[in-house]
């Protein structure tokens, strides 16, 4: 594949400051054992941990980001967290759009394709969560809301460097819960969402990494990660395991 694989681990709402440290520890060993520069590595723990990251990563290759974003460059919006802030704790990226802001926290659309505009505008990486739920694909509406959200993000994927844009497939119905889309699905819904964004004026379609994400394992990774539109991995729960997170890179390498 021309497109450089990225593996990002989305800790979620997990984590202390001394088990972190265990994590960083193992990840750092594992990570420099399994001499994998041929795939970036991104781990994103939640907000308050990300100047533990940046100590524990920063002499590594390892780059770290945020989970989330405002949708403002700043001012009376209490209790957000602005690109500016996440340029300034050295983080290369943030996730926008995670399903569970979708749908827990009332996220729309509209609003994830603005934090993606403003990352784009200040060159902070992003990675741009899009997928159906169980209802949606047994109603044949998955390429309808893969479009949406994808047409929404085409701004600022049009505006970014593609290098720094990534989009993660990541089908609501497999996350966290064991279920994961075969690598052909996968591959179905990663070519439409490539196609959808070179339609809507993306000159770098053909760069942008679009990884995968759903109850990815070291077992079910390299079949995913075999299919010729798969670039990679966002990893929830296999994120916070530092063997299972690298035998996931490995498999991406
Ligand atoms: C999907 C994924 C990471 P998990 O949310 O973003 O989590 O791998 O636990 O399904």
């Amino acid at each position: 594949k021309s497109r450089k694989p990225l593996v990002a681990g989305n800790w979620k709402m997990n984590g202390d400051i001394v088990t972190n440290e265990h994590l960083f520890t193992a990840l750092r060993s594992a990570l420099e054992r399994a001499s994998i520069s041929q795939v970036e590595v991104v781990i994103c723990p939640p907000f308050p941990y990300l100047g533990q990251a940046g100590a524990w990563l920063g002499d590594t290759g390892i780059a770290w980001g945020a989970q989330n974003v405002a949708a403002a460059p700043n001012g009376a919006l209490t209790g957000e967290v602005s690109v500016s802030m996440l340029l300034d704790l050295g983080c290369k990226w943030a996730i926008v759009g995670h399903s569970e802001r979708r749908t827990l926290l009332g996220e729309s659309s509209e609003l994830i394709g603005r934090k993606a505009e403003l990352c784009a505008a200040a060159g902070l990486g992003v990675i741009a969560c899009v997928g159906e739920t169980l209802a949606e694909r047994e109603a044949s509406h998955t390429d309808a809301v893969l479009a949406r959200q994808v047409d929404a993000l085409v701004p600022a994927l049009r505006a970014a460097d593609p290098a720094r844009a990534v989009v993660a497939y990541e089908p609501v119905w497999a996350i966290g819960t064991g279920r994961t889309a075969s690598p052909e699905m996968a591959q179905e819904a990663h070519a439409f969402i490539r196609a959808r964004m070179a339609d809507g004026g993306v000159a770098g379609a053909d760069a942008i990494r679009i990884v995968y994400g759903g109850s990815v394992k070291p077992a079910n990774a390299v079949t995913l990660f075999s299919m010729p539109d798969v670039d990679g991995g966002l990893i929830g729960g296999a994120s916070l395991v530092a063997d299972e997170f690298l035998n996931i890179c490995r498999a991406a390498a």
